[in-house]
Order: structure tokens, then C-alpha cells, then sequence
């Protein structure tokens, strides 16, 4: 296994910072998306569904019914302009990147790249029929397509992290095990650790009895994990420039969006598609 191209941080967020994070999620109005576009009918052999758990995206948002950004043909229409990062993740970052690339082999880090896209993921138990509470908080095997290496900050309950081999034998065992604590910065790129293996969260600890800010209707979040990405600029889009089946696709949710966000607001004053409904909405929060 090599070792380059990997870093783990168990005690990286401090005290400060972690105040400052957790008013900030005190603000968000989280998302929670189904996995295929409402406005028509899901692809075939696919059932329309939520996905696991809640969502907020910065920098630009990726939603799950336009597909994620996976570069080089999936990137038309997959990533939209979205707010811009709060302070204390900025400065934060910032940091994270210079570690990176003092630590990383250059030719990991592609010309351009920068941590500019940040993917808030809510871990917990979700309310479900018969007010039954299911614990939803694991992700499934996959890779980030976004270039360059990609960090992530754990907050909450600590969750076991696995990289396995690309591949479809089941029962396969983990090539890293990593329990991600709370407060640690996992970050990892180069070929090996973003193409040839993929990753998940088998599950998350439920041991301290912790709740995490927002409070989310139908959701008890015990981990929140910010992943921070890269997307170059040339494949952002603002929501008025999208294609017209996109823009329609993704509307409800900047919709939805815009009654807590000032930048969603204004996305939805420049498209003509949204029949002024955006000067309905309250103006807040950028
Ligand atoms: O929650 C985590 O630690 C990982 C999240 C993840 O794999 C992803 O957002 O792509």
C-alpha cells in the first residue's frame, strides 16, 4: 500500500474553530433530494427514492437527479453555482490545501487545483413510517470523480472509513481502515487512492448520545462530514444557465433553497423561468 497520497489528522479542528462550525450549521437549512428528477419519470429499471440522508453543498451544488460531476463526459449541467464558503471553513482550508501540497507528490495536485467545492453530508437516524427511526448513516462504495486530492473534516460520532479494491466480489476485504474521529481531517489523491480503490462508511459509532445542529424535520444527526472538492471553474454554472430540462429538474429545490439564502434568491431572479416567484421570498443569509 503506498503511503504517499494519504494524511490523517485525529485532533486537526480546534476548539475555536469547532464553536465557529457549529454555529455556522445552526444557520443551514439542509436538503434532502430524491435521487432522480420529480419532473419526469426515473431512468428504467430505477425506482425514485430519497437519498440517505440530508445534504448542503457550497461552492457549487451537485444534485443527485442532474448526476454528479464525473469528468470527462459527465460534467454538462452537474455542478451550480452555490453559496461561498463561510469563514471559518475558508480559512480553514486554506490551510488544508498548503499541507496538501507540501505533502503531496505535485504531479497529484492538477495546475488549478483548489479545494473549491465543499459537500456538507448529514449522518443519523431518519424518521420513517409508524414514526419508526432507522439509522441511515452509512454511504455505499464509490469514488470521487472531482480531480486532485480531496480532504474531509468529521464532526460528531466517529465513523468507520474503509478504501476497498474496484471490483464485484462481495465479502472483498478493506485494503484501510480508518475510524474517522471527531474533530480529524482525512484527506487522500494520486491514482492509487482515488481510481484504483473505492470508499465508504461502513457505519457511524452511537455511543455518546450526541445531536448535532440543525435540527432537521424527521432526522437526529450524530456526524456531519464536509468533504471538500475540487471543480474548475469552467464547469460551474449559474441555476439561469443551465439547460432548460436541468433548470426545470433542479428548480424546486433552489426554490427551497432560496427561502434561507440570499445567493439562491438572486439565482432565481435571473431565470426567467421562475415567473417572479423569487421576489416572494424573504431575503436572508448569503
Ligand atoms: O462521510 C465521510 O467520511 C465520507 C463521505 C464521502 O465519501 C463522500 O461524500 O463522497
Amino acid at each position: 500500500m503506498p503511503q504517499g497520497g494519504y494524511l490523517y489528522l485525529p485532533d486537526y479542528l480546534d476548539d475555536a474553530s469547532r464553536r465557529a462550525v457549529l454555529d455556522w450549521l445552526r444557520t443551514l437549512h439542509p436538503l434532502w433530494e430524491q435521487r432522480y428528477s420529480t419532473r419526469r419519470p426515473p431512468p428504467a429499471g430505477k425506482a425514485q427514492r430519497p437519498l440517505l440522508r440530508p445534504v448542503y453543498w457550497l461552492g457549487n451544488w451537485q444534485f443527485a437527479c442532474l448526476g454528479y460531476y464525473e469528468p470527462p463526459r459527465g460534467v454538462r449541467d452537474r455542478c451550480v453555482a452555490a453559496e461561498v464558503f463561510p469563514p471559518v471553513l475558508a480559512t480553514m482550508i486554506a490551510d488544508v490545501e498548503t499541507r496538501i501540497r507540501r505533502s503531496f507528490a505535485a504531479a497529484d495536485v492538477p495546475p488549478g487545483w483548489r479545494l473549491n467545492t465543499c459537500l456538507v453530508n448529514f449522518y443519523g437516524n431518519r424518521r420513517e413510517a409508524g414514526d419508526r427511526w432507522v439509522d441511515v448513516a452509512r454511504v455505499g462504495e464509490h469514488r470521487d470523480f472531482e480531480p486532485g486530492p480531496v480532504a474531509s473534516l468529521s464532526i460528531g460520532e466517529r465513523a468507520l472509513f474503509q478504501f476497498v479494491a474496484r471490483g464485484r466480489e462481495p465479502g472483498r476485504a478493506p485494503v484501510r481502515t480508518q475510524w474517522l474521529d471527531d474533530g480529524s481531517l482525512q484527506a487522500f489523491g494520486g491514482p492509487y487512492w482515488k481510481d484504483d480503490l473505492l470508499h465508504r462508511v461502513q457505519r457511524v459509532d452511537d455511543r455518546a448520545g450526541i445531536e448535532l445542529p440543525p435540527a432537521i424535520e424527521g432526522f437526529h444527526t450524530r456526524r456531519v462530514n464536509f468533504t471538500f472538492r475540487f471543480v474548475p471553474d469552467r464547469d460551474v454554472v449559474p441555476f439561469h444557465r443551465l439547460g432548460a430540462q436541468a433548470r426545470d429538474d433542479v428548480r424546486v429545490y433552489v426554490e427551497e433553497l432560496a427561502r434561507h439564502s440570499a445567493h439562491f434568491q438572486r439565482a432565481l431572479r435571473a431565470d426567467p423561468g421562475s415567473g417572479g416567484e423569487a421576489s416572494t421570498v424573504p431575503r436572508t443569509r448569503s
